[in-house]
């Protein structure tokens, strides 16, 4: 491969690059630009090809589907890998495998699989180009689709090359949908809408910073600035420098007396991030502005503040479940110029997907390209169908480009659970909020291997995306305290209580601005708690839900602090904080002790009384 003519003269870029291609063997290396034109020759080429489906220009200008492969639709945390020096380092929740065999058996599996294919290298910025809390990255990769696709996700192109000057750190990530188009003997095979390989490898060496994915084409397998990057190896650089890397949304709300405060959430995938990020408020005189709704970059600042940026450029949401009813911000920011992958396609060649609309059409062709009516067996879109599009089409988006990032006042830690956890509760203080984050649970989505609706152990909404040992996790969100001296206040909520018979109990969506509104009166020292045994709850009538239809009693179940599946909830989680052993911080244990205590307590356990 000649390396002149390049657009880089940084000598560990065009390095890397040369081995890559030296081990992958593509037919041709193309450097990415990001520009207009560099998407309009790429997406045209995918409609060749059969890869990406058209809109309909007068329904959805400037958009496209995609059908991906049926195996290939979601993470695949089975074959998600931390190759830490040692095992200890990537903790009971990561799979664990030693650098040196796995790098072997990645060089084995890597070699030749780029053969009659093009390898584009794609450096991109993760945060505002050059900024104190961004970093670079370059992946390099076989499939145009994650070539387009990371121009939207991430400041991608000319302007991240350029600031690759010599020696700035760089983290390298190498992707392949493991498809090669000739063989070890030179024999072709066509090419497929959807190349992909049964065998798959997400895997991340923490130490060396590297990335190497194989064998998915599917979202954050393959946009690998996203949960490889800027939650795996971004975690682990935050453990090091004392900074957080999560998977948090954050917002900016202003009051109706104009006070502004900034909030960031944990909720696992498909758990509500994208729709409070979005939140439309039903009371008046409140506004809700996005600043992301995935992944948020937080450090200590000069000010005592913790600022928080969002690393991304765009939004890769899920579609099910989105609608105008529910996040008609999302519906306006998805009119144009979108990405689909894995929705149904309408006879007037636009998009429909499982709770855009109440009524379905009467006819569609589903996911996987079969005709689809209401009496079909299953979904017409995949449940972890998304969308791929910028975050200035949103139109609440803000502060997107502030480099320095916004300072949090609070950080909100929540799931989906039908039972248990109140819709809202505070922190007493920084030490219950941490513990608050390492208790969450949540019932499984859709959004990787498992079974829909099981109950699982997700601290901090964290599990598939902590780049090392969660007990050393935990001590470092505990060591914050020293380092911020404005701690954001925390809180759990939880939008999916359901009665007995099995109805929502909150109505959500725009709704959910009336937790927000107690939450920033909390921090204003204006509302009013009580002390539960899991935090403290607003008094009765604190909670303004004035013009809402939800009956007094269902509201009160909403905050019923049930002993005995309580104590049952403690005891699943010692059983789960046991297996993190003698590194499991000592005062997360007590919180755990305190919680029990108060829950069996005559007094409710109020120290205070
Ligand atoms: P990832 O992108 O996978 O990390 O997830 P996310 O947390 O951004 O997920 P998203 O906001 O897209 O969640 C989507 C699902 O949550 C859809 O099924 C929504 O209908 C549902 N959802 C979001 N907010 C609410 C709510 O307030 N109440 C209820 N009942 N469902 C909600
Ligand atoms: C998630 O699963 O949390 C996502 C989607 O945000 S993906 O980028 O595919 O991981
Ligand atoms: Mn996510």
């Amino acid at each position: 491969m000649s390396l002149s003519g390049t657009p880089t003269s940084n000598t560990s870029v065009l390095r890397w690059v040369r081995e890559t291609a030296a081990l992958t063997e593509p037919d041709e290396v193309v450097w990415c630009d990001g520009s207009q034109a560099e998407h309009d020759r790429l997406t045209a080429q995918m409609v060749a090809t059969g890869t990406l489906i058209p809109l309909n220009p007068e329904r959805r200008p400037g958009s496209f589907l995609a059908r991906s492969a049926p195996g290939d639709v979601a993470r695949v945390e089975s074959r998600t890998f931390i190759a830490s020096r040692r095992q200890a380092d990537a903790g009971p929740t990561n799979n664990w495998r030693e650098p040196e065999a796995l790098r072997e058996e990645l060089n084995g599996v890597f070699a030749g699989c780029m053969r009659g294919r093009t390898m584009y290298v794609v450096p991109f910025s993760m945060g505002p180009v050059g900024g104190p809390i961004s970093q670079l990255g370059v992946q390099v990769t076989d499939s145009p689709y994650v070539v387009v696709s990371m121009r939207t996700m991430t400041r991608m192109g000319a302007q991240a090359l350029a600031a690759l000057t010599e020696g700035t750190p760089w983290v390298p990530a190498v992707h392949s949908v493991g498809f090669p188009l000739v063989d070890t003997i030179g024999r072709a095979r066509a090419d497929v809408p959807w190349p992909c390989n049964d065998l798959k490898y997400i895997a991340h060496f923490p130490e060396s910073r590297e990335i190497w994915s194989y064998g998915s084409g599917y979202g954050g397998n393959a946009l690998l600035g996203k949960k490889c990057f800027a939650l795996r190896i971004a975690s682990v650089m935050a453990r090091d420098e004392g900074w957080l890397a999560e998977h948090m949304l954050v917002l900016k709300v202003t009051s109706p007396q104009q006070r502004v405060f900034h909030l960031a959430a944990a909720f696992p995938s498909a758990c509500g991030k994208t729709n409070l990020a979005m939140l439309r408020p039903t009371l008046p005189g409140w506004r809700v502005e996005t600043i992301g709704d995935d992944i948020a970059w937080m450090r200590p600042a000069p000010d005592g503040t913790l600022r928080a940026i969002n690393p991304e450029a765009g939004f890769f949401g899920v579609a099910p479940g989105t609608g105008w009813s529910t996040n008609p911000t999302a519906m306006e920011m998805l009119r144009e110029n979108v990405i689909f992958t894995n929705v149904a396609l309408t006879d007037d060649g636009d998009v429909w997907w499982e709770g855009m609309t109440d009524e379905p059409p009467a006819h569609l062709v589903d996911w996987q390209g079969r005709d689809w009516t209401p009496d079909s067996p299953g979904p017409a879109a995949h449940p972890n169908a998304r969308f791929t599009v910028s975050a200035a089409q949103c139109p609440t988006i803000t502060d997107l480009d502030e480099p320095a990032g916004v300072p949090i006042d609070a950080i909100l830690f929540g799931g989906r659970r039908r039972t248990n956890v109140p819709l809202v509760a505070q922190a007493g203080d920084w030490g219950q909020g941490v513990f608050m984050g390492a208790a969450i649970s949540s019932e499984q989505t859709a959004t990787a291997e498992g079974t829909v609706g099981q109950l699982r152990h997700d601290p901090f909404a964290m599990t598939p995306f902590a780049g090392y040992d969660m007990a050393d996790y935990f001590a470092h969100w505990l060591s914050l305290r020293e380092e911020v001296q404005h701690l954001p206040q925390v809180f759990s909520v939880n939008w999916f209580r359901r009665g007995d018979d099995g109805r929502f109990l909150w109505p959500g969506f725009g709704e959910n601005c009336r937790v927000i509104d107690w939450i920033c009166r909390r921090l204003a020292g204006q509302a009013e708690a009580l002390r539960t045994p899991v935090g403290d709850v607003p008094v009765p009538g604190a909670l303004d839900v004035e013009g809402l239809d939800v009956s007094p009693a269902d509201l009160a179940e909403l905050f019923t602090v049930d002993t005995a599946s309580w104590l049952a909830e403690v005891d699943a989680l010692e059983e789960y904080f046991a297996r993190f052993g003698e590194k499991f911080p000592a005062e997360l244990r007590g919180h755990l002790d305190l919680l029990r205590y108060r829950l069996t307590a005559p007094t409710g356990g109020d120290l205070d009384a």
